[in-house]
């Protein structure tokens, strides 16, 4: 997976916060073994949040961002105080950096309390360990005030900067790499219109999955969902007091949907929420330009990650092939799969066409994606296939796009 083609939002945001000086972006420049961050012997060097995104093995795709100290003085520190607190709300998990030749302060008390009250997972990390002789005792004496998770580096000579990462990992709390579906991108009491269609390859008497985790992605961030048949999208949308922020629609229904939605109000998928949680959202937007390169002969696979009851127009086996071969007007082969693997003999294919992923989690359907990236065939989903054949694949990534930054101003303003 490149850099860059994870959305910031769905990466683990780790902050690190602490006195002017301690070290915190010398901490981030040995955690990522680059010399990006601007570290000097002057107090007060960061002065607004920075984020950076970051692979770093064996943590995965996060964000690290560094703040300005928390004792900065005068107005303009108390605003940079105040905007080094709000990246709190970004923070899976915190680093509290504390200089060990000075110890703990007042202010990284009262941040390890605030932790404590926002249930944020944290790691106080004693730098600067080179500098003192009685590096136990120090050690000791922390971990007695601060009572949490405590590793001791050199960010200057690289020391035990393995077994920070490590006790990040350790501290990362189970469902961290869970990538969030859209709840990063509400806020609260945001109304969230969902149009389920109901149709016969509807389940008897209950939703299904990926619509349940939705909504209850929504109820979770203190939002509202609407729920909505196609049928009644307008009138629900005309009784509703205030603007949705936006409608997740089901994509077999996105035709309908998008004529009765007004072009000021955000619309997406299902599909596409879950492209961005459990995928790699770029690479699938690109398999699905890549239908537009397709030859007569060519082959393609769609691999559904679960065997599911077929209905005679199953999306998969009877309507994928009908709109490919209907849109690119070329003679195509398609063969189908589904279960563990996508099947063998993966090199024949020009194309993979692959299911939402609904029962795979985002290790496996990465997995997939890095499968096809290595032999150079172009994956595009179900959803964002859908969405680009019905030309609003612009229309529904949009919204992502700016419900993310969105949230990043609210969180760096
Ligand atoms: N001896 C020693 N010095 C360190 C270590 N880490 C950082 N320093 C020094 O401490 C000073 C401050 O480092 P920075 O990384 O800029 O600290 P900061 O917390 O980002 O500071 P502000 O951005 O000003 O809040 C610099 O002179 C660093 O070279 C360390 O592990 N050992
Ligand atoms: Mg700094």
């Amino acid at each position: 997976m490149s850099l860059n083609s994870t959305p910031q939002s769905v990466r683990v945001h780790i902050g690190l916060f602490g006195k002017r000086n301690a070290g915190k972006s010398s901490v981030i420049n040995a955690i990522t073994n680059q010399d990006a961050a601007i570290v000097s012997e002057v107090a007060g060097t960061t002065t607004d949040p920075v984020f950076r995104p970051m692979e770093i093995l064996p943590i995965g795709p996060c964000v690290l961002i560094d703040t300005a100290g928390l004792d900065d003085v005068g107005s303009l520190g108390e605003l940079r105080i105040n905007k080094s607190l709000d990246v709190l709300s970004k923070t899976d998990i915190a680093l509290l950096i504390v200089d060990s030749s000075i110890g703990l302060s007042e202010e990284d008390l009262s941040l390890i309390e605030k932790f404590k009250v926002k249930k944020i997972p944290h790691v106080l990390v004693l730098n600067k360990i080179d500098t003192v002789e009685n590096q136990a005792e120090v050690l000791g004496e922390t971990k007695k005030l601060a009572k949490c998770p405590v590793a001791c580096v050199s960010a200057t000579n690289k020391i035990g900067i393995e077994n920070l990462k490590q006790e990040i990992i350790n501290t990362l709390p189970e469902d961290a790499g869970d990538f969030k579906l859209l709840g990063d991108l509400i806020n609260a009491e945001d109304i969230i219109v969902l149009v389920i269609p109901i149709d016969k390859a509807a389940p008897k008497g209950r939703l299904i999955l990926p619509q349940q985790q939705v909504t209850r992605d929504i109820l979770d961030h203190g939002a509202i969902a609407v729920i909505t048949k196609e049928d009644s999208l307008k009138e629900t949308i005309a009784n509703l007091n205030k603007k949705p922020k936006l409608v997740i629609t089901d994509s077999q229904a996105f035709y309908k949907v998008k004529e009765d939605t007004p072009d000021d109000i955000l619309l997406t998928s299902f599909s596409i929420l879950f492209a961005r949680q459990k995928g790699d959202l770029n690479e699938l937007v690109k398999g699905a330009y890549a239908i537009n390169n397709l030859k007569d002969g060519d082959k393609i696979l769609v691999a559904e990650g679960c065997t599911h009851h077929r209905q005679d127009d199953d999306i998969g086996t009877f309507k994928i092939p009908k709109w490919i071969t209907e849109k690119t007007g070329k003679k195509l082969t398609f063969d189908f799969t589904s279960g563990i693997t996508m099947g063998k003999n993966l090199e024949q294919y020009a194309l993979i066409v692959h299911c939402g992923a609904c029962m795979m989690n985002r290790a496996a359907m990465m997995a997939r994606i890095e499968k096809a990236k290595e032999l150079n065939i172009p994956i595009v989903n179900y959803g964002i296939l859908i969405a680009y054949l019905n030309g609003i694949l612009d229309r529904t990534l949009d919204p992502l796009k700016i419900l993310e930054s969105e949230k990043l101003l609210q969180t760096v303003e």
